[in-house]
C-alpha cells in the first residue's frame, strides 16, 4: 500500500522556520545553523543507544531513529535550527538488494559488492520504495511529531555518483579505483547503473517529503574524486534531474509539497559550483566543503541561491577561543543575514567534543546577534 501524504497542517505549527525564510532568500533576524552528522557516534548518549542495537536496527525502527534525531535537538536546545532524520544514504543500496553491514570501527561494508557489468543483474527493478524504505518514512513521520515544530527537519539521499561508488568499491575506499575504473572501461553501463540509482533516489526523496520532511539534501560526498570533466559526464547528468523530477511527482500530490527546499552538496566539486547552482536545475542551497573560499564562491554563484557551511571539522579540535575567532571571521566573509545557513564543511568526527560542538553554536548564535543589534 502507498505511504499516506502527509501536509503541514498534519503536523505541529513550525515555530523556527529561519532555515526556510533563508532556502527561499528572505532576510532573516539572526544567521541559522545546523550541523552535518549532529546525530551520530561523538555523543555519549547515541554510543549509549549503539551498544544495545545494530546500526541498521537503529534506523529501521522508526522509534529509535526518532529518539536518536532527537539527541542534538535536545542536548543543544535552542542553539540548532534544523534537524536531519537518523538513517544512512546506503539504504538505498539496500532498497536494490545489496546486503550492507556496519562494521564497528570499519564503517559499511558490502559482502558482494557490484564486480563487473554482468552484477547490475543483481539488482532489483522497479523498486518500491514504499514497501523498502518506509521504514524511513515512519521514522520521519514520527520525528517531524515529536519534534513539535522546535525545529524543521531534513530528509536526505546520496547522490547517484556516491552511492555507485559505494556498490562497486563495496565500503570506504582511499582512491575508488574500482569504481573509478568502471567510468572509463564500462562507460554505457556505468550510466545504466547511475540512472537505475536515480530513478529509485527520486522516488525516495518524494516519499520522505510526503512523509514530512521540510527539506531535502544530496549527498555527494565523492564528487571530488571526479576530473571535472568526469563529473560533468556521470554526476551532475543525475544530480541535476532531481529536483524538477521530485518537484513534479510532488505536485501532482500537492502543490504545497512541491516547495520543498532542496540542498546539494558536492564535496571537493570546487569546479562544479557554477553548474551546480544553475537555477534550471533547482537547488536553492548550495552547501560548501571547507576548501572553498566564502568570498569567491558568492561571487561564483551569484544572489539567487543560498549557501550553507562551511568550517573546516577539525575547528573543533581547537580550543573554544580559537573557535570563537574563527567562527567571527567565517560569519564575516559570509556576510550576510541573507540567503546564509551555518555549518561545518562536512559532518561531525566521531572524536570531536560534544562541547566544542557547543562552543561553535554559541559563537554562531552570538556573532549573529551582535551584529544584527
Ligand atoms: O545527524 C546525522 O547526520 C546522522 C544521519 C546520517 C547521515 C546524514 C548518518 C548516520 N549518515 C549520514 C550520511 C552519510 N553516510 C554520508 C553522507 C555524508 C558524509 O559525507 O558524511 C556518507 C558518505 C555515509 C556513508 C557512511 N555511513 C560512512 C562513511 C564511510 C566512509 O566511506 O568514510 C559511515 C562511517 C557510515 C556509518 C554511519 N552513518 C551514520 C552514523 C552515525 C554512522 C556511524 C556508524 C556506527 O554507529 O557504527
Amino acid at each position: 500500500t502507498p505511504y499516506p501524504a502527509h501536509l503541514d497542517a498534519d503536523f505541529p505549527p513550525l515555530k523556527n522556520d529561519l532555515i526556510l525564510r533563508v532556502a527561499r532568500g528572505e532576510d532573516v533576524e539572526r544567521i541559522p545553523v545546523w550541523i552535518m552528522r549532529q546525530a551520530g557516534r561523538y555523543l555519549p548518549e547515541f554510543r549509549e543507544e549503539r551498544s544495545k542495537h545494530d546500526f541498521f536496527t537503529i534506523c529501521r525502527t522508526p522509534e529509535l531513529a526518532c529518539l536518536v534525531t532527537l539527541q542534538p535537538i535536545d542536548r543543544y536546545e535552542g542553539l540548532l535550527d534544523a534537524s536531519i532524520i537518523f538513517s544512512d544514504i546506503l539504504v538505498v543500496p539496500q532498497a536494490l538488494g545489496l546486503e550492507v553491514q556496519m562494521l564497528p570501527a570499519k564503517g559499511p561494508h558490502f559482502p558482494e559488492p557490484l564486480v563487473d557489468p554482468s552484477h547490475l543483474a543483481r539488482l532489483k527493478k522497479d523498486v518500491n520504495v514504499d514497501a523498502e524504505l518506509r521504514y524511513v518514512f515512519e521514522a520521519i513521520t514520527l520525528t517531524r511529531q515529536k519534534l513539535d515544530g522546535r525545529v524543521p527537519l531534513f530528509g536526505f539521499v546520496g547522490a547517484p555518483w556516491t552511492l555507485m561508488a559505494y556498490m562497486i568499491e563495496g565500503g570506504g575506499s582511499k582512491t575508488l579505483s574500482k569504481a573509478k575504473a568502471w567510468l572509463g572501461q564500462w562507460p554505457e553501463e556505468s550510466k545504466e547503473l547511475l540512472q537505475r540509482v536515480t530513478d529509485v533516489v527520486v522516488d525516495f526523496l518524494v516519499g520522505q517529503a510526503k512523509a514530512g520532511a521540510q527539506l531535502l539534501q544530496v549527498f555527494d560526498s565523492w564528487a571530488g574524486e571526479l576530473s571535472p570533466a568526469q563529473f560533468n559526464e556521470f554526476s551532475l547528468p543525475y544530480i541535476q534531474q532531481i529536483p524538477t523530477r521530485v518537484r513534479a511527482a510532488l505536485r501532482e500530490i500537492d502543490p504545497t509539497l512541491a516547495k520543498i527546499p532542496m540542498v546539494v552538496f558536492a564535496r571537493g566539486a570546487h569546479y562544479a559550483l557554477e553548474s551546480l547552482s544553475t537555477p534550471e536545475i533547482g537547488y536553492d542551497i548550495i552547501s560548501l566543503d571547507w576548501t572553498m573560499d566564502p568570498v569567491a564562491s558568492r561571487k561564483r554563484v551569484g544572489d539567487n541561491v543560498s549557501l550553507q557551511g562551511n568550517a573546516d571539522p577539525s575547528l573543533l579540535y581547537a580550543p573554544k577561543e580559537t573557535i570563537k575567532k574563527e567562527v567571527a571571521v567565517m560569519l564575516e566573509k559570509f556576510g550576510t543575514k541573507r540567503r546564509y545557513i551555518a555549518n561545518l564543511g562536512h559532518g561531525m568526527h566521531p572524536d570531536h567534543d560534544p562541547e566544542h560542538l557547543r562552543a561553535f553554536l554559541e559563537a554562531i548564535r552570538d556573532v549573529s546577534s551582535e551584529r544584527n543589534s
